[in-house]
């Protein structure tokens, strides 16, 4: 493969066409009119104007996207993460086009795609979940017996839901049916498929997902977990590698079911598999990801493996160069996500121009963002500036890194979720790792940032007290040494 085409922009366009460098195998980037001053344009090889801004006149361009892939000579296209990522009807098209989708088969995408047909596939593979129905449920009547079953408080859930969407939680028999129409109707809107189906509801989770990669010869290996409870309204903001909460025998477990997962549906590529974790650490499987996730750094700091090379290698047909015994997890990762969204207004998104940007640096730090100083966050995409990573020898050198990394990191012109993420670094429950997906609902109100703006504007004040102490005494001196020429003029003249 020589020549690969990325389908996507901003950081993650930028973080797979380093990894085609590394392996010398030039890259094509697309871009919309937003983009045009973009580093992922900048550092491709060669790039095409998609269109105007909008997603559906650019980046969700299937077709017009491939028809650019041929002219050029590509080989393959990478989907990235969102847009056509994980739509099964453009890899069958990047396929038929004698082109390699750097992804897994259209049938397990579809397959995935589902939450029921996703069970049904899981069904035979010794895979623990929910307690619940497997099929889509249309009668309130049948709803209301499987609930009395399972026992309250139950979630309604669409079969192609996702982010939440679609999900309805039922505390009480009386108001089931009325909650199910409501569900019914989200996911026929949203959806265009208003299956549901019921299930126990799991009320103080932990959300644990496993990487997993898949070679073509039926190889499939782990690469151990991610824990990504720290999130809001099911947009993750803090992610980290390993869980505090799995022991060895657990986290095995946990791999192998993961392995099974993606066995039921023959899968090839990089894939993530989601569990819930409940208090008693019982795990529960929830759906599977059929592309590389935003967080999938934290993953290769405590393995030492490019998830992105891995994709490539498996996408051309090779064999996995590693078996799960070669697999181990040296030291801890910790992943901000850094939103254009102000914490202290409910995450409203905020736009505007980067005007002053200096990434953090040093010992353990990564950056992977898409912008530079000076540029305009465009408002017709995801608001993520960022991801800092930092990774230590374990979990707590890596959370004060990553305050230090947040100190480092100087943004202005727009707010960001920044002291957001050093409020959770400094919470007593995450640093001792007592977390689950309703730590923010739960623990955080905005006047707490008060503490970290307050440290920031006192850092600030500090500074340029100590720059213009600094100034005074270069002036001081300088006159000084004027002083001295002067005489030493003088006294020549
Ligand atoms: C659940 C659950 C509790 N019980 N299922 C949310 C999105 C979708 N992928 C699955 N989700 C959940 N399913 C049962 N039976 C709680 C959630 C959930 C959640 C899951 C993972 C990460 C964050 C979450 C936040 C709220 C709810």
């Amino acid at each position: 493969m020589k020549k690969v085409l990325v389908a996507n922009r901003g950081e993650i366009a930028l973080r797979v066409m380093r990894s085609l460098r590394e392996m010398g195998i030039s890259s094509v980037a697309v871009y919309s009119e937003a983009d045009r001053l973009a580093p992922f344009v900048q550092y491709a090889d060669e790039a095409i104007l998609l269109g105007p801004p909008p997603s559906a006149q650019s980046y969700l361009l299937g077709e017009k996207i491939i028809e650019e892939a041929l002219k050029l000579g590509v080989e393959g296209i990478h989907p990235g993460y969102g847009f056509l990522s994980e739509n099964a009807d453009f890899a069958t098209k990047v396929e038929a086009a004698g082109i390699t989708f750097i992804g897994p088969s259209p049938h397990s995408i579809t397959i995935m795609g589902s939450k029921l047909a996703a069970k049904a596939a899981v069904a035979s593979y010794d895979i623990p979940m929910v307690p619940g129905i497997d099929r889509a449920v249309e009668d309130p009547k049948e709803a209301i017996e499987v609930a009395n079953k399972i026992g309250y408080p139950i979630l309604i859930k669409a079969s192609a839901g996702g982010g939440g969407k679609g999900m309805r939680v039922v505390e009480r028999a009386e108001d089931l049916e009325e909650q199910m129409k409501l569900a019914v109707s989200e996911a026929e809107s949203s959806f265009g498929d208003g299956s549901v189906f019921v299930e126990k509801y799991i009320g103080a989770p932990r959300h644990i997902e496993i990487q997993i990669l898949a070679d073509q010869h039926g190889n499939t290996v782990h690469l151990f977990e991610r824990e990504c409870s720290i999130q809001r309204r099911h947009q993750k903001v803090i992610e980290e590698a390993p869980s505090a909460v799995l022991d060895d025998k657990l986290r095995a477990e946990m791999g192998q079911a993961a392995i099974r997962v993606a066995e039921s549906c023959k899968y090839h590529g990089a894939g993530t598999v989601e569990f819930l974790l409940d208090e008693n650490k019982n795990f529960f499987f929830l759906e599977m990801n059929t592309r590389l996730q935003v967080e999938h750094p934290v993953t290769e700091m405590i393995t030492g493996v490019d998830l992105v090379r891995e994709q490539i290698n498996v996408a051309r047909g090779e064999k996995l160069a590693f078996r799960q015994e070669d697999l181990k997890i040296k030291g801890h990762a910790m992943e901000v996500r850094v939103y254009a969204e102000d914490p202290c207004n409910n995450f409203l998104p905020d736009i505007g121009k980067l005007e002053r940007y200096v990434r953090p640096q040093g010992p353990g730090v990564r950056v992977d963002d898409g912008f530079e100083e000076g540029m305009d966050i465009p408002i017709y995409y995801d608001p993520m500036i960022a991801k800092l990573v930092t990774f230590a020898d374990d979990r707590i050198l890596a959370i004060d890194r990553m305050k230090r990394a947040i100190q480092e990191y100087k943004i202005t012109g727009i707010e960001t979720t920044l002291a957001f993420a050093a409020w959770v670094m400094d919470h007593p429950l995450f640093r001792s790792a007592d977390i689950d997906t309703n730590f923010i609902k739960k623990h955080f109100k905005p006047e707490m940032l008060q503490n970290e703006k307050e440290d920031e504007i006192r850092l600030a004040a500090f500074l340029s007290q100590h720059l213009l102490e600094k100034k005074t005494a270069m002036v001081d001196s300088a006159s000084s040494a004027n002083k001295r020429r002067s005489n030493w003029k003088s006294r020549k003249a």
